[in-house]
């Protein structure tokens, strides 16, 4: 008899940063069910996001693909005529919904707002959410440059977008990462009367801004610092709901055979429109850790991430991995637990499910990025980061920096000029990848593309 196929969760949080989860260090909050999913599970030390903004990491995530070969590199505009994820590329919920998967979304979209974009065109049967880069948490309003047209300042409107199954519903007053939970259930019940395995993709909108959080949880950690004590709260409400959510998929008899995933889509944002007073300084609330950079920047503050693997009794349980993996891995790793053919489906991510029985091969991964003019790559302990981009804080930032992350996980040493082999060796590498998204999306896509700003759009925190 074969064995019933397995379920897949998809957790994902919004400009969360590398340290703020109580299991990967935070000590000022804690994320007991998070910090569950990881002890029974994997937690990995080295997992990134294939980009260091919204809508290409969240593309890579849902593809399995560097964003370049997706057709989205760059942060989507918000008016409701916004180009997406084309049709052509084909989506996890797509490929799982042609092998007879039942498929939800709830929460954030943002990866295109015209008809041919949103979620149902990407395989997903029910989803409720906004399709946008963020939303006031309570009236569910995008306020940031809706309407705005590219380089110009004028038209700055606000637009509702809260939508199930593409339909716009209105439901003021209400938290949204409360409505997620409750979503999420609705959806998990409604699947489980059908006899299909099921995938939830549940990308969550905190922490990133605008910086909400009920009264119940700013009053946990009122000792804080506002800017730390709104993450905090943002994180513990986020907490809360994968625990109604996990508890939900334990109650429907489902805990042993599904598998589940969580990380964030870039690292914390230093962008001064966090603060709701006025003030024009970095925001600090988010806190990468031990790590240079942030959200938009290719040092590993903008692209390391948490990232955790859970299903009880099939993967270690337990384990602390530090093989460098990224969110392009989900993909292939839910379509391979899914016994799905990878080999008919054009991936650049890996199966970590060997990885994740304990079985190692021992070969040394190389992972590249882009991001405007940045590029990198990390080839086993080796980082090089080509134009790289931080705020003024960091001082000025040399055009070629390489680190060996084994000995400088922060990395405050530029060794360029002292290893000038591995320097030529990776400038190549990177470049010579490079050269192939470009090739490929101006083959393909079009560029430039005035939606995804990939033109004028400036590291501005301001
Ligand atoms: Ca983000």
């Amino acid at each position: 008899m074969s064995e019933k196929r397995p379920n897949f969760i998809v957790f994902l949080t919004d400009d969360q940063g590398y340290g703020d989860l109580s299991c990967m260090g935070a000590t000022d909050f804690k994320t007991p069910s998070l910090d569950k999913l990881a002890s029974e599970g994997i937690r990995f030390t080295d997992w990134y996001t294939n980009c260091p903004v919204c809508s290409p990491a969240r593309a890579a995530l849902l593809t399995g693909r560097y964003p370049g070969n997706t057709g989205i590199r760059g942060i989507l505009t918000g008016h409701r005529k916004t180009k997406g994820l084309p049709e052509s590329t084909p989506t996890l919920a797509t490929i799982l919904k042609s092998e007879g998967y039942s498929t939800s979304m709830v929460g954030k979209w943002h990866l295109g707002l015209e008809e041919n974009s949103r979620p149902h065109s990407h395989g997903f049967e029910n989803w409720f959410g906004f399709l946008a880069g963020n939303v006031d948490y309570y009236s569910h309003i995008y306020y940031y440059g809706a309407n705005m047209q590219d380089k110009t300042v004028g038209l700055v409107n606000p637009t509702h977008d809260l939508w199930e199954n593409n339909k716009e519903v209105w439901m003021d007053g209400e938290y949204f990462t409360e409505i997620i939970a409750d979503k999420c259930i609705e959806y998990l019940r409604k699947m489980n009367k059908n006899d299909k395995p099921f995938f939830l993709y549940v990308p969550f909108n905190a922490p990133h801004y605008p910086m909400h959080a009920p009264k119940k949880y700013m009053d946990k950690f009122a000792h804080l610092p506002w800017d730390r004590q709104v993450m905090a709260a943002m994180i513990s409400a986020v907490d809360d709901a994968v625990k109604d959510i996990m508890d939900e998929v334990d109650r429907l008899g489902h805990s042993e055979n599904t598998l589940t995933f969580f990380t964030s889509d870039n690292g914390p944002s230093r962008e001064s429109r966090n603060w709701l007073d006025n003030n024009l300084d970095p925001y600090y609330g988010g806190t990468a850790g031990k790590f240079k950079g942030h959200k938009v920047s290719l040092f590993e503050g903008g692209i390391r991430e948490p990232g955790i693997m859970h299903w009880p009794g099939k993967i270690q349980s337990g384990v602390i991995s530090s093989e460098p993996c990224a969110s392009m891995d989900i993909a292939p790793t839910v379509l391979d637990a899914a016994g799905v053919d990878l080999s008919n489906h054009y991936l650049d991510g890996e199966s970590l499910l060997e990885l994740a029985k304990g079985k190692s091969d021992n070969k040394e991964r190389t992972i590249f990025w882009e991001y405007l003019e940045q590029t990198a790559v990390r080839k086993g302990k080796w980082k090089l980061v080509l134009k790289g981009k931080l705020i003024d804080a960091y001082g000025p930032v040399p055009d070629v920096h390489l680190s060996n992350l084994e000995e400088d996980i922060s990395e405050s040493n530029n060794l360029a000029d002292k290893e000038p082999e591995i320097t030529e060796e990776l400038k190549n590498l990177a470049e010579n990848w490079r050269d192939k998204i470009e090739e490929k999306w101006k083959k393909d896509y079009g560029a430039p593309n005035e939606e995804q700003r990939l033109n004028n759009f400036q590291l501005k925190f301001r």
